[in-house]
This record gives structure tokens, C-alpha cells and sequence, in this order.
């Protein structure tokens, strides 16, 4: 705890440097604020920065955390010091990642299982928190505690708590107003006008809070397999709940050679193996049973990216027959169903008596993509009219669904998953593993890049299986 001495000095300072302002400010979030918090000023006032950084790591037992990391960016100076003054190692999360071919979420050296405790600035709802104890959790590290200097005590504390981390915090908002206007820093008025605006503030939180729809315990992949009605569908959840994993990989690699090579090494961590044959240019017609022994010894199933989106009738060719032969080697395929339904009884016709199963395109992962709205819904549908076919769908967000939930015999496998946030430079748009499965309802992480370009593809695959399937655990608690 901070002496109450201690504590007036940080906010005089900080109101000093004018870190601290009053008046009438925009917020990024649109709302008027009569108060405004600036504290990448610290830097400019090394003694400050000093004493913030002491003051942090002094109310936390720095001894007890191996690491600490600052959540980009105002707090990576702050935890630097924090670094370097205490002798804490420090890891940094990286806030988007440039060049996938060297991409890190996390920089620096560490082991799994070492402790890392986060440094914050301030704590509104505790997302940004939330956002770096993800891809710092992802690489195995343990996230208990986040120290921060200012809470505007709008609900961060208790969104943290409900994610395993304890938020300790320097100084409460209302308690720096309280200082600065018994120092006489602060106009009679204006105490009112920003005490007022802290009392709204916090009860919208707490409106909010209490308005959030009571989450329903989802149903487990083993209580799934047995509604599903179809062979490769019921497979599917069962894998998944044997192998603990909801992980495809995407295996967007070079050659057969390569997608072959990759399938035995990340194996052992996915239920499902996603490719896309036409881009292998050392196809040949042994690849699909080549593939098949490794799906087998792994136990993972087979998807071809096809996309199929022809009338039915050419769809049963493009199925069967080229010189694929993807209807031999590949347990699910996927379809768009911007030709109707007929596409659906085409494909049918060659899988169901293989056993075979079909997502459908119900959204797709790029800026910009067609499929929202009444497409999403034409795509339930027809889902619901093939279901001893179709066993799911691509979704991105399944739970913003109208009429959710859709029946939970249908799987929804998701693309565009990176452990941070972003996009690629051709409109790619990645969302994190806990956010896909936990937040907008999907079953299955579809990972391409994150993995394939990883230093140790095993290695990050183990990490987003871990991450997938906490997200899962958590839904079903
Ligand atoms: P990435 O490297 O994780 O971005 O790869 C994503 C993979 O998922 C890639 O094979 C795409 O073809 C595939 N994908 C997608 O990204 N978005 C979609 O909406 C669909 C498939 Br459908």
C-alpha cells in the first residue's frame, strides 16, 4: 500500500507535468470528458518516470514474477524501468506483426511456466490488459497480477478478476479528483462536474455489466457428437474431444513435400488439416493416401479448401474426378452457396455414400467479403435442409448470428487467426484464438500463417492449441 504522502506527491506531479488536465475533452470513444488523462507525458520527466515505476513494482511482491510486460505502448517505458531498476527480465508483446516470416508475438527470451506480471498506465475495462495476458498465456507464460497506475474504475477490476488476473492499482480516479481538489488544484466547480461525470460513468458500467445477456453453458464436443447426424461430423467432435484440440491447420505450404513433412509434425496437435491442393506443384495421385497414413496415425481429419460454387451437376465432376480426386482423399470439403441449393445435392450425391461431410460458406474472414446478413441466414438454411450432409459452417462470428443459437450439431471452424490482432497487406483479417471461440461462438481455429511461418511450427501449433482449447474449457464452465 502507498502512504498517503507518497500518494499526493504522484498526483501533484502528475498534475504538475499536466498528465492530469481538466476541462471539456473529446474521448476517442465519442463522449464528452471533463477530465483527461495523458500519461505519455512520463517520459519527458525522468525523475517521474522513476517514481511511477518504483511506486508500481513496490505495491506488487516483484519477487515473486520472473518477467514483467509493459502493454504497448505508453507502458513500455514504464516497465522498462521497472526492468531494469528491480533486475526483472522484461518480454514485449508486439502490437502487430509485420513480417510474418519472422513474426513473434512475444519478443524476448523466456520458458514456459515462468511468471509474468503486466504493467499498465490505466485501466478503463481492462481490455488492453486483456488483450497482452492472451498471446503472453498463448506462449505458456503465467498471468496472475497486473499492476496499473490510475483505475478509472469502470468495471476493469472485476472484467480482469473474471479472467484470472488481480488488478492492483496505484491510485483510484476519484481518489486523484479528491487530492487535487484538497490541494486546491481544482475549482469548486469543476470538482462537481467531474464527480458527476466519474458517478455516470460508473454506473453505466455497472448498467452494462448487469445487462449483459447470463451466458449459457455451451454444450461439449462429446455431447455434440452424438446429435450430429452425420459419420464424418460425429468424427469430427469426437477427435476433437479425445485430442483436446480444436486446431485446423492451415498447411498453405510450398509443395506436397512440405504439406506432407508439416502434417507428421503438427499431427499430434490438431483435430483437423486443412489444404488447398491446387497450389502444390509436386502433385501426384499418391498425395491424398500419402496424407491419409499421417491423418490416421495422428488421428486428425482431411479438409480441401475447395470452395466448390458451381451448379450441381459440374460440382459432382469437380468433386470426383481431375486430376484431384478430392472426394478419395479428403474427409470435408466446402462449398458457397451462391449457385442455391442445388450445389448442396450435387456434392452430396459422391460424399454422403463415402461418409463424407460438408461446411458451407456462411462468412468469410476478408475485408470487404459478400457473405453477411441474408447470405449468412440462406446458408443456415440450407444447412438445416442438408443436415445429414452438411455437418457446419465457416463462421466468423457465429454468435452475432440472428436467431442464434443455430443447431449445435453443426460445427463452425473459423479462418483468420493469429494470436494478435491485424491483417495481412491483401485484405486477410485475424482475430485472436480466445476471441473466436470464447466471444463469437466458433468451435474450430483455423491457423495458417501463424504456425507455418513460426520458427517451430510444432511448437506454435502446441501454443494455439492451448489457447483454442482454453476458450473452449472456458465456454463450457
Ligand atoms: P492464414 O495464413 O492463417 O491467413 O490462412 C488462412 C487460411 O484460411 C487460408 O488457407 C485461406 O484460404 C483460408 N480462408 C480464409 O482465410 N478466409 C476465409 O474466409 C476462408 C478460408 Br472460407
Amino acid at each position: 500500500m502507498l502512504t498517503p504522502l507518497l500518494m499526493e506527491s504522484l498526483v501533484l506531479n502528475l498534475h504538475e507535468i499536466s498528465a492530469v488536465k481538466f476541462g471539456n475533452f473529446k474521448l476517442k470513444s465519442g463522449i464528452s470528458s471533463p477530465i483527461y488523462l495523458d500519461l505519455r507525458l512520463i517520459i519527458s520527466y525522468p525523475s517521474l518516470l522513476r517514481q511511477v515505476s518504483q511506486t508500481l513494482i513496490s505495491s506488487v511482491s516483484s519477487s515473486s514474477f520472473d518477467l514483467v510486460c509493459g502493454v504497448p505502448y505508453t507502458a513500455l517505458p514504464i516497465a522498462t524501468c521497472v526492468s531494469v531498476t528491480q533486475n526483472i527480465p522484461m518480454v514485449m508483446r508486439r502490437k502487430e506483426i509485420k513480417d510474418y516470416g519472422t513474426a513473434k508475438a512475444i519478443e524476448g527470451d523466456f520458458k514456459a511456466g515462468q511468471s509474468c506480471l503486466i504493467i499498465e498506465d490505466l485501466v478503463t475495462s481492462g481490455t488492453s490488459v486483456l488483450e497482452t495476458a492472451a498471446p503472453l498465456r498463448a506462449a505458456g507464460l503465467k498471468v496472475s497480477d497486473a499492476v496499473v497506475l490510475i483505475d478509472r474504475e469502470q468495471g476493469g477490476r472485476e472484467n480482469l478478476e473474471e479472467n484470472g488476473i488481480r488488478l492492483h492499482s496505484i491510485v483510484k480516479l476519484t481518489e486523484m479528483v479528491n487530492i487535487l481538489r484538497e490541494k486546491g488544484k481544482l475549482e469548486k466547480d469543476m470538482v462537481e462536474v467531474v464527480m458527476k461525470f466519474l458517478e455516470e460513468n460508473q454506473r453505466v458500467a455497472a448498467l452494462a455489466k448487469s445487462m449483459k445477456p447470463k451466458r449459457v453453458k455451451a454444450l461439449s464436443f462429446g455431447e455434440r457428437a452424438k446429435l450430429s447426424k452425420n459419420p464424418t461430423g460425429k468424427r469430427l467432435f469426437e477427435i476433437m474431444a479425445e485430442k483436446e484440440s480444436n486446431l485446423c491447420l492451415a498447411a498453405d505450404v510450398g509443395t506436397a513435400a512440405e504439406l506432407l513433412e508439416i502434417a507428421a509434425k503438427v499431427g499430434p496437435e490438431i483435430c483437423l488439416l486443412k489444404t488447398h491442393v491446387d497450389i502444390l506443384p509436386d502433385f501426384t495421385p499418391d498425395f491424398g493416401s500419402k496424407l491419409r497414413m499421417i491423418a490416421e496415425k495422428h488421428n486428425f481429419l482431411v479438409f480441401e479448401d475447395r470452395k466448390f460454387a458451381d451448379i450441381g451437376n459440374t460440382v459432382t465432376m469437380q468433386y470426383a474426378g481431375g486430376i484431384y480426386h478430392i472426394l478419395e482423399w479428403a474427409d470435408m470439403v466446402n462449398a458457397h452457396i451462391i449457385s442455391g441449393p442445388g450445389i448442396v445435392d450435387g456434392l452430396k450425391l459422391k460424399g454422403l455414400p463415402r461418409g463424407r461431410g460438408l461446411l458451407l460458406l456462411a462468412e468469410m474472414s476478408s475485408a470487404g467479403n459478400l457473405a453477411t446478413g441474408d447470405y449468412t441466414a440462406a446458408a443456415v438454411r440450407v444447412a438445416e435442409d442438408h443436415s445429414d450432409f452438411v455437418i457446419g459452417f465457416i463462421s466468423v462470428n457465429p454468435a452475432s448470428w440472428p436467431g442464434q443459437p443455430v443447431n449445435p450439431s453443426f460445427i463452425h471452424a473459423t479462418p483468420g487467426v493469429q494470436m494478435v490482432t491485424g491483417g495481412d497487406a491483401l485484405g486477410q483479417k485475424y482475430s485472436t484464438p480466445y476471441s473466436v471461440i470464447y466471444n463469437n461462438g466458433s468451435d474450430i481455429i483455423i491457423v495458417g500463417r501463424g504456425i507455418i511461418k513460426a520458427p517451430n511450427p510444432a511448437k506454435a501449433a502446441h501454443e494455439y492449441r492451448l489457447e483454442g482449447w482454453k476458450a473452449y474449457m472456458d465456454k463450457c464452465t
